[in-house]
């Protein structure tokens, strides 16, 4: 079969941007953890939260393994409630944590959609009333990092966040 000049240098080119792309695709997910959005891993009644293990939001330590953390947050207008006593001058949540913690996250909302966004980290989760989005992060530096409702959520939205400060041992 006779193939023209040119149209075989374009079939090299796209089939080289078509690889560069399947490569970009494995690279996100194999070597950056990338996954898409799933279902949500449980339904839960957003009137009856008090009823449910986000009856007492905060952050518990893991049973049997060390610096492993279990958080229950409940998003509402407009603060994220995780249940920590110190709070900064707005009246949000600050939460210290050890360097290397692994804190294996279960937010809902009580009332609108939420966003949720720990900069600098591989969070981003929507919360929508009903649903249980659930995550993992693993705090590998020292610092201080904002938890960002990134969806807009009424008037208040601006001020809705938290910090993690993540402490060195
Ligand atoms: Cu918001």
């Amino acid at each position: 079969m006779h193939i023209d000049r040119f149209e075989r240098y374009w079939i090299i080119i796209i089939a080289a941007v078509l690889g560069a792309f399947f490569a970009a695709l494995v690279a996100g997910a194999v070597i950056f953890g990338i996954r898409l959005p799933s279902t949500p891993d449980s339904f839960i009644n957003p009137l009856g939260l008090s009823e449910t293990e986000f009856a007492n939001p905060g952050i518990y330590p893991s049973l049997t393994e060390d610096n492993v953390y279990d958080a229950y947050i409940v998003a509402r207008m407009w603060r994220f409630d995780i249940g920590s006593d110190e709070k900064d001058e707005l009246g949000n949540d600050i939460i210290r944590l050890p360097v290397g913690a692994r804190v294996n996250i279960y937010v809902t909302s009580a009332d609108v959609t939420h966003g949720f966004l720990i900069e600098r980290h591989n969070v981003n989760v929507q919360i929508i009333p009903g649903h249980v989005g659930q995550t993992t992060v693993v705090f590998r530096e020292p610092g201080t990092y904002r938890l960002l409702c990134h969806e807009y959520c009424g008037r208040g939205h601006q001020q809705m966040h938290s910090t993690f400060i993540i402490e060195e041992e």
